[in-house]
């Protein structure tokens, strides 16, 4: 008894994971894909859009590792307070930064 309950619990573990990782690779490419038409020119609703996305931990800040494409290459640079953690204010900034 205490065996089927362990699987029943390892299954239901293994699928909510599953259902976690689909959630966040399918937010990953929305990202990708609006950093991919963010310009100069775009709103700073889009780059909040953009941070709630990429936002995987939901504490309202990007952390190095939740970042990709130019925001990645640009992480040092954009994050002016250095604390390793990139606010809306310092995401912001990436916007002057693709002008080209
Ligand atoms: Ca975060
Ligand atoms: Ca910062």
């Amino acid at each position: 008894m205490k065996k089927i309950a362990a699987i029943i619990l390892l299954s239901l573990s293994l699928f909510s994971c599953n259902v976690y990782n689909n959630m966040t690779s399918s937010n990953f490419k929305q990202a990708q894909t609006l950093l991919s038409s963010l310009s100069a020119d775009s709103s700073v609703k889009q780059i909040s859009t953009l941070l709630t996305l990429l936002d995987t931990n939901k504490n309202n800040t990007l952390e190095s590792t939740e970042t990709v494409g130019a925001v990645e290459e640009n992480f040092n640079l954009l994050d002016t307070d250095h604390n390793l953690s990139l606010s809306l204010e310092e995401l912001k900034g990436l916007l002057p930064l693709l002008k080209k």
